[in-house]
């Protein structure tokens, strides 16, 4: 227990930051400490009801599980760096959140403001002192400065509920010397009320065009987790009668619902079938999708967007107009309270994607999608992973998995989340996950791995190794520059405190697959050696559509 001198005050600064992210959802903190993020660690460590700390190894990686963590969750991620080297080294993954309507929260410590006054240039500071807060205000919803405990609460309360509210990143500097201020609990504020006219008309509206349209769809993307809707997403489908499919971005939701899902929407890189209903649809109704080049997998001309209701970043467009403050939770309530007593038309049934499965274990080398059928058969027999993607081809063998809760960078598209982003979702869910990650992408964070002895993590781990960027290989053939080498991982990962197996047959694969899926405690790593060129069918597509469509080298 700690006694507070000073009056009135119930807290410190530290001490209402830490309840206040608990009492915003968030559940631990991955971080890196520094000299100037000191004060704040040894707080978080000291406090009565500290949230979990869990280190890694580099910036980059902190970002990404936390966001991860915060994906998987529908709640908030958190993560502590230091000033300058630490912050600026984030950058990347929070932007990546930022892009994502990934809710995280970058908590830096920052030079004392009695040292900011003394009027040396401080070391990590890049132009000046508040370079690295102007750098953050690209990449968040809202920013703050603990650098006053009179405006300290209601700071935090602000910056907070601005993180919950739009689901993206948001940034709070401590100053060093503040850690300790004596300052009062933050109040957790409440979203705002949305106009239940507007809803009503809003709701009116869609359900007209629902009825009219003769062949009418629905897509969902990353906004139905993140704001936790997926249960009532998938009962209006089933009132309302129609499909639906997933965004790329958007791929895993409904894995635990009872909805008409007939698979991923990625334009012409995806499925035809499934390609074909929601371009030939007169009323797509995208909940929570962000538009984008990746998600509507380069043909985006293709969907006649004014004929389509858009609900997402708190507003909801029919055609040529807007309801503005209609946020999709209202929308999608307003819609199920409406067709509560009669549906609008009977739910469908009978019209679940199918995935590859039945790998023959025989001599013959890996492709891709082997790598997808092991994996589902894995799951057929031992019950559904959590999957953690990195960029790469292994994210479009993604698409070929069951679906299954997934986290990957589906439009920003960075490589480096996946290892990491394994660690979050083993943290927030409890659940062993499978991680799929490149050869290229482990070499930027795979490494992280060595951490995992600390905490009890167990990933599996499915390295695609071949031995090369084989997506910019296939976007620019003949180029050496794609070259990677072979790093032998497998070799590595005793070193890191896991288990590694090297695999080039599909016998093999099958079998480390099962013996990673037996061995608990440790990481797994399965390297496996693809074929020469082998592309997963959804990258085969994609590159084949870009080049026609692009200038791309033929
Ligand atoms: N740097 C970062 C941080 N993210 C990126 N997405 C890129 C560079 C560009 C890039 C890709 S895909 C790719 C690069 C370099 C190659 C990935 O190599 P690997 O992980 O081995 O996977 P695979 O061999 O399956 O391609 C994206 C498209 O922009
Ligand atoms: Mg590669």
């Amino acid at each position: 227990m700690r006694v507070y001198a000073a009056g009135m005050s119930q807290t410190t600064i530290s001490g209402a930051l830490f309840r206040a992210l608990r009492e915003h959802g968030v559940r631990e903190i991955f971080g890196i400490p520094g000299d100037f993020a000191l004060p704040l660690f040894r707080a978080l460590e000291g406090d009565d009801a500290a949230l979990p700390l869990f280190t890694l190894s580099h910036e980059p990686a902190v970002g990404f599980a936390a966001d991860a963590a915060a994906r998987v969750r529908g709640g908030l991620g958190a993560a502590f760096v230091t000033y300058g080297a630490g912050a600026l080294n984030m950058v990347n993954a929070v932007a990546s959140a930022y892009a994502e309507k990934s809710p995280v929260v970058v908590v830096s410590g920052a030079p004392g403001v009695r040292e900011a006054q003394g009027g040396l240039l401080l070391h990590h500071q890049a132009k000046t002192l508040d370079s690295q807060a102007r750098i953050y205000q690209e990449i968040t919803c809202a920013q703050c400065r603990l650098d006053d405990p009179v405006t300290a609460p209601s700071e935090l309360a602000r910056v907070l509920r601005a993180c919950r509210r739009l689901s993206r990143p948001v940034y709070i500097e401590v100053p060093r010397d503040r850690v300790e201020t004596p300052c009062d609990w933050a109040p957790v504020l409440p979203v705002e009320t949305v106009d239940s006219e507007a809803v009503e008309a809003c709701v009116a509206e869609v359900l007209q065009r629902m009825r009219t349209a003769s062949a009418p769809i629905m897509m969902v993307g990353v906004e139905v987790r993140r704001f936790g809707l997926e249960a009532e997403v998938a009962e209006l489908a089933t009132r309302l009668g129609i499909p639906v499919v997933t965004s790329l971005l958007g791929r895993g939701l409904l894995a635990e619902a009872e909805a008409p899902l007939l698979g991923a929407y990625l334009g012409a890189a995806g499925v035809p079938e499934v390609s074909d209903r929601v371009e030939a649809s007169d009323a797509l109704l995208l909940l929570g999708v962000i538009v984008s080049d990746t998600n509507f997998g380069v043909s985006s001309k293709q969907i006649d967007l004014r004929r389509s209701i858009q609900a997402i970043d708190g507003q909801v467009t029919l055609g040529f107009h807007t309801y503005p403050d209609l946020p999709l939770e209202a929308l999608v309530k307003g819609l199920l309270k409406k067709l509560d007593q009669a549906p609008l038309r009977p739910a469908i049934s009978g019209t679940k994607a199918t995935y590859p499965h039945g790998l023959v274990a025989d001599a013959a080398p890996i492709e891709p999608i082997d790598i997808a059928a092991a994996v589902n058969d894995l799951m057929r027999a031992r019950g559904r992973f959590p999957l953690a993607a990195d960029m790469g081809d292994c994210m479009f063998t993604a698409m070929d998995i069951e679906n299954t809760i997934l986290v990957a960078p589906g439009y920003y598209a960075t490589m480096g989340f996946g290892v990491p982003a394994g660690f979050g979702v083993q943290v927030a869910t409890g659940a062993r996950p499978i991680v799929m990650v490149g050869d290229g992408a482990f070499q930027m964070t795979g490494w992280e791995l060595g951490n995992c002895r600390r905490y009890g993590w167990d990933p599996i781990v499915i390295v695609f190794n071949n031995l090369g960027w084989e997506m910019m290989r296939a976007f620019q053939p003949g180029s050496d520059f794609n070259d990677l080498g072979d790093w032998r991982f497998a070799d590595m990962a005793a070193g890191l405190g896991g288990r590694g197996v090297r695999v080039s047959t599909r016998q093999e694969l099958k079998a480390a697959l099962e013996e990673a899926a037996d061995t608990r405690g440790q990481f797994q790593l399965i390297e496996v050696m693809l074929a020469p060129g082998a592309l997963s069918t959804t990258l085969a597509r994609f590159v084949d559509r870009m080049r026609r469509h692009s200038a791309m080298p033929a």
